[in-house]
């Protein structure tokens, strides 16, 4: 039998800020877009205060004042979320480095062959977390990945939830099917529409309607899933898809020498990261917000992959020659570089 950790932080954003700032300790506080609800924008999350009031995660700003009044409302600080995501993650990789990581706020551990308890392993990542963030987490353990990430939302904030296969009809059944990881709104609509609100009720359904209505693959998955089977193994190291970096000016800028400039800059920092991973590129995106938030991107490819600063340079000073620039002001500008290929070793014996 597995053992499955799924870690997920309590209201995350929304937890970052008040521990930077106590003074928004208890009161509701919403995170979105540019932190003014007059203008547009979504909440990316509210604290547990805030929720009360029922503001959740994707609702207009403007929704979240007219619920919540008196709610605090800031701008999304994705840098330094990040870098609390990095240290919380360190604390798991300290336990082992079977980690998959799945976003900004959550990971799985495999803690099969660890020879400490469930317990030990639980107390070491709790209080790990909270000497090193000052933040809470909810944990969920249970023999996979599927269940591991249903127990760890069962009890927010600062919960433990331990799933095991003997739950599965008492706990798991009569949950809505939304909870299953994979059910998307479209499939869920689809569900209802054959009177399938709960994960029992997916049970009962046999497996060849669910393939005739679904198809082979997604038909199977939905079949194990409302039996709480899932085989998936952790994805410890994903592969780099691309790289990038981007900056906003402090004012608008006009100048075309200091964009050029910053774009030899944001390239430079690219190869940097690109090199240090071991990768080579065949694609640079250039991407231009100008000052009224409109945001254009150019791509340049080559058939070889490359890796050198001139050569990525080259192809992002081709994707500016195709920006017109005239009359406008630039707010921000980034470099990415894609498709990007492990650098072939270059063998020492000829
Ligand atoms: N997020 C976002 N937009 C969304 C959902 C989430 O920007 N529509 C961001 C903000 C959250 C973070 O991702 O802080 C993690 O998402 P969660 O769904 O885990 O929500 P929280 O961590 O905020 O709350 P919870 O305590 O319910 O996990
Ligand atoms: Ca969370």
């Amino acid at each position: 039998m597995r053992r499955i950790l799924h870690i997920d932080m309590d209201a995350f954003f929304a937890a970052v800020e008040e521990k930077r700032n106590p003074a928004l300790k208890e009161k509701p506080v919403v995170i979105g877009g540019r932190g003014d609800p007059s203008r547009r924008g979504v909440v990316a999350t509210a604290n547990y205060e805030a929720r009360k009031y029922g503001v959740h995660s994707g609702m207009p700003l403007r929704t979240a004042l007219k619920l919540c009044p008196g709610a605090f409302f800031l701008p999304v600080d994705y840098d330094a979320y990040a870098a609390v995501s990095r240290q919380f993650k360190n604390v798991l990789l300290a336990i082992t480095k079977t980690m998959e990581d799945v976003g900004i706020d959550e990971a799985f551990l495999d803690i099969s062959t660890e020879p400490d308890s469930n317990e030990t392993i639980v107390e070491k990542i709790k209080t790990g977390i909270y000497e090193r963030t000052g933040l809470t987490c909810s944990i969920g353990i249970a023999p996979n990945k599927l269940l591991a990430k249903i127990a760890s939302d069962m009890q927010k904030p600062n919960g433990l939830t331990v799933l095991t296969e003997k739950d599965i009809e008492h706990r798991l059944w009569p949950m809505p099917i939304r909870k299953l990881h994979g059910i998307g709104p479209r499939t869920e609509e689809h569900l209802k529409a054959m009177n399938i609100g709960t994960i029992g009720q997916l049970a009962e359904l046999p497996l060849d309607t669910l393939i005739r209505h679904f198809g082979r693959s997604y038909g199977q998955y939905l079949y194990d899933a409302a039996r709480g089977i899932d085989d998936s193994p952790l994805v410890t190291h994903r592969e780099p898809k691309s790289f990038s970096r981007e900056t906003t000016f402090q004012e608008d800028v006009k100048n075309w020498q200091t964009i050029a400039r910053t774009i030899a800059w944001l390239t430079k920092e690219v190869v940097y990261d690109l090199a240090s991973h071991g990768y080579c590129a065949r694609t640079v995106t250039l991407k231009i917000r100008f000052s009224d938030f409109r945001t254009i991107t150019r791509s340049s490819s080559t058939h070889e992959t490359v890796g050198r600063e001139e050569e990525i340079r080259r192809l992002a000073f081709s994707c500016l020659k195709r920006v017109d620039l005239t009359g406008k002001k630039v707010r921000l500008v980034g470099v990415r570089v894609g498709n990007v290929k492990a650098r072939v070793e270059i063998s020492s014996h000829h």
